[in-house]
């Protein structure tokens, strides 16, 4: 077998679903074995699915994982693919979603005449660092296969390493030498990445320290992963009748909105009166970082990578920090905090109930107060109670908005338990192709991405409704369009109070001028496109969205919202 054969029948038996792939020529190798196959009527796995742009390659790879728990596997051409794709493979890094990236790439330029890439290659593709180097920053590991006994090895390596705690993307490099040429393979299977958890020992003394606090409180960006990981977060904060805070741009869906302990808001406010704060999986659990503690506060760093060793900063009080796989570190604690106290303190629950009603009706006035001074728009408020009351309760949302984040929090999780994926970590340009592999991942729900007007401009937005309509993959796109770049005026407020901005409304940074008909977009690749201005056609517009979807065609809602 030819490497790019290898390679085919190691990611089958390797339980890889999905190709997501740029393309570049000297993947040749590749499409001959895929048409071999096809030809030989011998089964399509794993699924080879072209993508028109590598950010969206590795955006649906992240979706798809969000959605399913599986890493798969994006090819992207040479450094230059790798490139294109970094912004996507950071963000993955950031949030320890495992993948595995293939890179063809070269070893010869045409010295051999029949190993000849193309005479595109001296000239034009090849840079100095080569597809390893240029991907090590965005990556967790980074490798070039340089021989034939390097493929089977080298790729096996790979895939463990993304799913090995703490995961992330991994980068393999494969010239078109090792694709075209004979590689030895034997039939091996899979090494699993087996969750490795902290000792009992230390969650002995971890769940004293939480069952004997006063005010203990836990605080989560992305510990709610997985059923099962919410479900033992839910289970802690029972057993302790400690509230769980959501960082203000959560991850996921990380306990119900609707439970008795699943505060509104964010954590400072009360951060103060924490004797034990557990950070179940947060990158930054509070804001500003110095913020008054009590001074003998216990904070436990409950995390794949505890501290975050790639990250610039951590400078939080942490005083123990419990490593390795959170759902296994979490039900631990859980199961010995039951021992501990089988019955919950029923008036610290209570208090806390308190807290988030008061909370909740804050929020509910704020956004009353805020939709009467909306004119020919729609508030906030409106578009996510809409939503919420418009979409079945398994549906998914991908979110890739800033200024109505806490709108969005407040009342699109009112009482359904629609699922959430953030679909961008800072970087904008990410969400149409989570949205994209989460409905690949599980084509039975509904899935939404709701994303800002200039976010959607950082999106490869062709290639996403491309990908949709090549190969049925039907998503609802909510533009929430405020007609510009609301945050980025955020600061010149802050700091130029009664500056030269703010007394001409000249802003700069937040210009989106001419407003474009996004419905369009849509349309030119067969889906469906519509402009919503006013609270009083919203239902209508997403009663047909609905309708086209189950037709098997994507919608793009441009919805004139404020803020
Ligand atoms: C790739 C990238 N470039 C620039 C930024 C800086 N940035 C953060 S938010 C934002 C504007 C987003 O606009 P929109 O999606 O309309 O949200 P709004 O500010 O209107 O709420 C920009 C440019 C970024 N986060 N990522
Ligand atoms: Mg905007």
């Amino acid at each position: 077998m030819n490497g790019a054969e290898v390679i085919l029948e190691l990611l089958r038996t390797h339980g890889v679903d999905h190709i997501f792939a740029s393309p570049i020529a000297v993947m040749a190798p590749v499409w001959e074995a895929l048409a071999r196959r096809r030809e030989r009527g011998g089964g399509e796995t794993p699924r080879y699915l072209q993508c028109r742009h590598e950010s969206l390659a590795v955006s649906l790879a992240s979706g798809y994982y969000k959605a399913t728990g599986r890493a798969q596997v994006v090819f992207l051409p040479t450094g230059l693919g790798v490139l294109n794709g970094a912004m996507a493979l950071r963000t993955a890094l950031q949030e320890r979603t495992p993948m595995t990236i293939l890179s063809p790439d070269t070893l010869t330029y045409g010295e051999l005449e029949e190993l000849d890439p193309g005479p595109e290659w001296p000239s034009l593709l090849v840079d100095l660092p080569g597809p390893a180097r240029h991907g090590e920053l965005a990556v967790k590991w980074s490798r070039e296969a340089k021989t034939p006994g390097d493929v089977v090895h080298e790729l096996r390596r790979a895939l463990y390493l993304a799913e090995a705690v703490p995961r992330g993307p991994t980068l393999l490099s494969v010239p078109f030498d090792l694709l075209l040429g004979e590689v030895p393979y034997e039939p091996c299977a899979k090494i699993e990445a087996r969750s490795v958890v902290a000792t009992a020992q230390q969650l002995d003394e971890i769940a004293t320290l939480l069952a004997r606090a006063r005010t203990p409180l836990i605080i989560t960006e992305h510990g709610g992963r997985t059923e099962a990981e919410s479900a033992a977060l839910v289970g802690l904060a029972e057993a302790l009748a400690a509230p769980v805070f959501e960082f203000m741009m959560p991850a996921y869906h990380n306990v119900p909105r609707t439970h008795p302990l699943a505060m509104p808001g964010t954590v400072e406010p009360v951060l103060d009166q924490a004797d034990v704060i557990l950070i179940a999986g947060s990158n930054a659990p509070w804001h500003p970082p110095l913020q008054k503690l009590q001074p003998d506060s216990a904070v436990i760093h409950l995390e794949e990578d505890p501290l975050r060793p790639r990250a610039p900063y951590w400078g939080y009080r942490t005083t123990h920090a419990v490593a390795g796989d959170r759902r296994g570190n979490l039900e631990g604690l859980l199961q010995r905090i039951r021992h501990h106290l089988p019955s919950p303190p029923a008036e610290r629950a209570e208090r806390w109930r308190t807290y988030r009603e008061r909370t909740l009706a804050a929020g509910e006035k704020q956004a009353e107060v805020a939709s009467r001074e909306v004119r020919d728009a729609v508030p906030a408020a409106a578009l996510f109670r809409a939503l919420h009351r418009a979409l079945p309760e398994s549906s998914i949302i991908v979110d890739e908005i800033v200024a109505q984040t806490p709108q969005m929090l407040h009342f699109l999780y009112a009482e359904k338990p629609v699922l959430q994926y953030r679909g961008w970590v800072g970087a904008l340009g990410t969400s149409l192709g989570t949205a994209l592999g989460a409905k690949l991942g599980r084509p039975d729900h509904t899935v939404v991405c709701i994303l800002g007007d200039g976010a959607l401009h950082y999106n490869p937005v062709p290639a996403a409704f491309g990908f949709a309509q090549q190969h049925g993959v039907p998503i609802l796109v909510v533009v929430c369009d405020n007609r510009g770049y609301v945050s980025q005026t955020w600061n010149v407020r802050k700091y130029f109070a009664d500056g030269a901005a703010v007394r001409t409304g000249q802003f700069f940074g937040n210009v989106i001028s001419p407003i474009p008909d996004y419905a369009r977009l849509a349309q030119a690749y067969g889906g469906e496109g519509e402009r919503v201005t006013e609270v009083a056609a919203l239902d209508g517009a997403i009663q047909r969205a609905l309708a086209t979807l189950k037709s098997g065609r994507s919608v793009l809602l441009d919805v004139f919202v404020e803020p």
